[in-house]
C-alpha cells in the first residue's frame, strides 16, 4: 500500500512524462518544418517513449490500488535556433527528470516504501541511457558545426532509429 505523499508525487510523475512526450512531439514538428526528416524521427520515437514512461507510472498506481488524477499538461516551447539548441535543450529537460526521479526515490526511501523503491530502478536506469544518448548527439553536433553534408549525415543516422513499445504492465 502507498502512503498519500508517494501517491501524489507519483501522480506528478505522470504529468512530467506527459509533459516531456509533449515537448518531444513538439521538437518533432520543428525538425519536420525545417527538413531534418530523421532528427524528426528520433523525436518521433522520444515522444512515444515517454507515453510508455507516463503509462508505467500509471499502470503501477492502479496495481497499487491508489486513484489516478490526470494533470494539465503545460504548453510546451515550439521553436528552437538550432539542432544543437534543441539537444542542449533536451539534456537540461532529462536532467531534470533524473532530479524528479531521484526525488521519488528519495520519498519511497523516507517512507520505507519497498515496492516503489524498486519499481523505480527501471527509472534510474533508463535516466543514465537518455542523458547519454543526448550528450551523444550534441558531442555529434558540435563536430558537424556548420557542415551541411555532416548535418545531412547525422539526419541519415537519427532516421533507422525505431520504437519498441515497452511493457508498461510489468513492475520492474
Ligand atoms: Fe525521458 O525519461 Fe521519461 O522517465
Amino acid at each position: 500500500m502507498l502512503n498519500e505523499n508517494m501517491i501524489e508525487a507519483l501522480n506528478k510523475q505522470i504529468n512530467e512524462e506527459f509533459f516531456s512526450a509533449y515537448l518531444y512531439l513538439s521538437m518533432s514538428a520543428y525538425f519536420d518544418s525545417i527538413g531534418l526528416k530523421g532528427f524528426a524521427n528520433w523525436m518521433m520515437v522520444q515522444y512515444k517513449e515517454e507515453v510508455d514512461h507516463g503509462m508505467k507510472f500509471y499502470n503501477y498506481l492502479l496495481s497499487q490500488g491508489a486513484n489516478i488524477k490526470l494533470l494539465p499538461i503545460a504548453e510546451t516551447p515550439y521553436k528552437w535556433n538550432s539542432p544543437l539548441n534543441v539537444y542542449e535543450e533536451t539534456l537540461k529537460h532529462e536532467q531534470h527528470i533524473t532530479k524528479c526521479i531521484n526525488d521519488l526515490v528519495d520519498i519511497a526511501e523516507e517512507s520505507k516504501d519497498r515496492a516503489t523503491f524498486n519499481f523505480l530502478q527501471w527509472y534510474v536506469d533508463e535516466q543514465i541511457e537518455e542523458e547519454e544518448n543526448d550528450r551523444e548527439i550534441i558531442d555529434k553536433l558540435k563536430l558537424v558545426g556548420d557542415n551541411k553534408s555532416g548535418l545531412f549525415m547525422l539526419d541519415k543516422d537519427l532516421a533507422t532509429r525505431t520504437y519498441t513499445p515497452l511493457n508498461t504492465n510489468e513492475e520492474v
